[in-house]
């Protein structure tokens, strides 16, 4: 355990030179950064993003950059352990504020990566894709899967913001990422599926033969009937947190390929210690207040705050009051690279 496997400094320097020179490196210095023993030694590092502190600079950013220049007025969510500028908030997860003022749209486009907006503030909001309206209330759940075109719009009066949660930094490592932009898609005149044919959950609209199915059904999930769940649930899971997995209603499978959503309610008082996972995680509070261990450091939190744990973290919960979050992770992602793992504390 532990042991050195070698220093580059220990071998002769004309050696090393001509390793350079041949475009090789030797493993064994290196080897225990690429493999370290037991666990991953993760970059990530616990991040908080308070959310009355952010909400000024996003504002600020409507007043400073219009939203036809910016294509997407985001702020984004830098891990601390990888510095100021990142545009990742743990490994494998992006996250950003957008805002949009009453009146904009932003541009309609399509990318590789998929997305999922988290709704924070304000009432109008709306994104189209693939020409499905998909209204934006608050704390409801959107998608707009990679391959997707999307765009969003607003018709009420105050600023809507919401939390951009995507699987950026995995397209970005594959050198996958790229998007296409195109014009405002026309809009079908009906409300969305999540109103229509999936407005009762274990009801689907009945199979017809020869007609495929659609990867993507559903991609609104509003916020009042998962509160509604989860406060049902809660009442019948002896004083522990209630947990609702964002579902594909077709197939039950996570609602996108890589990332998971689970919507979480911790009581008043409550305490919740998960075992160690082996996915990163971000944490959005929609409603209420408590605090969070993370790896031994402490972050209070308040409604619409955002905060995140990486990898294996040891994380415990404490609600003040009745606290609703969302959790988004990695765990679909790695399942389907079969290493997906949990350890007890
Ligand atoms: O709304 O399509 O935060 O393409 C980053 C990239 C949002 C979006 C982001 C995007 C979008």
């Amino acid at each position: 355990m532990g042991e050195q496997l070698g220093t580059l400094e220990e071998l002769p320097q004309d050696y090393r030179d001509d390793m350079t020179a041949a475009g090789v490196a030797p493993l064994w210095p290196m080897m225990r950064n690429v493999l370290p023993h037991g666990a991953p030694n993760p970059v990530t590092r616990p991040g908080h993003w308070n959310y009355d502190a952010i909400r000024p600079l996003l504002l600020r950013a409507g007043e400073l950059t219009p939203v036809e220049k910016a294509e997407r007025r985001v702020l984004v969510l830098s891990d601390p352990g990888r510095g100021a500028g990142a545009m990742q908030a743990t490994s494998s997860i992006y996250l950003g504020l957008q805002l949009l003022l009453p009146g904009e749209t932003a541009p309609a486009h399509v990318h590789t990566p998929s997305a999922v907006r988290i709704v924070v503030e304000g009432k109008g909001g709306y994104t189209v894709v693939d020409g499905e309206k998909l209204p934006m209330e608050e704390g409801d759940l959107v998608l707009t899967p990679g391959g997707e075109w999307h765009d969003h719009g607003h018709e009420g009066t105050e600023p809507v913001v919401w939390l951009d949660a995507l699987d950026l930094p995995l397209f970005v490592y594959l050198e996958g990422s790229y998007a296409t932009e195109g014009p405002l898609q026309a809009q079908r005149n009906r409300p969305d599926a999540s109103q229509v044919e999936y407005l009762s959950s274990g009801l689907a609209p009945s199979r017809k033969l020869g007609a495929g199915a659609r990867r993507y059904p559903m991609m609104r999930y509003p916020w009042g009937r998962t509160e509604a769940a989860l406060n049902e649930m809660a009442a019948y899971t002896d004083g522990d947190c209630a947990e609702l997995d964002y579902v594909n209603p077709e197939t039950g499978a996570d609602v996108l390929p890589t990332m998971g959503f689970t919507a979480m309610r911790i009581g008043a008082g409550q305490r919740h210690a998960p075992p160690l996972r082996s996915s990163s995680a971000a944490f959005h509070v929609v409603k209420g207040q408590g605090k969070t261990t993370i790896n031994g450091e402490t972050i209070a939190w308040g409604p619409k705050d955002t905060f995140t744990a990486p990898v294996f973290a040891e994380i415990t919960h404490e609600a003040g009051e009745d606290a609703y979050l969302v959790r988004v992770h990695d765990r679909p992602l790695q399942e389907k690279l079969g290493y997906y793992e949990e350890r007890a504390r």
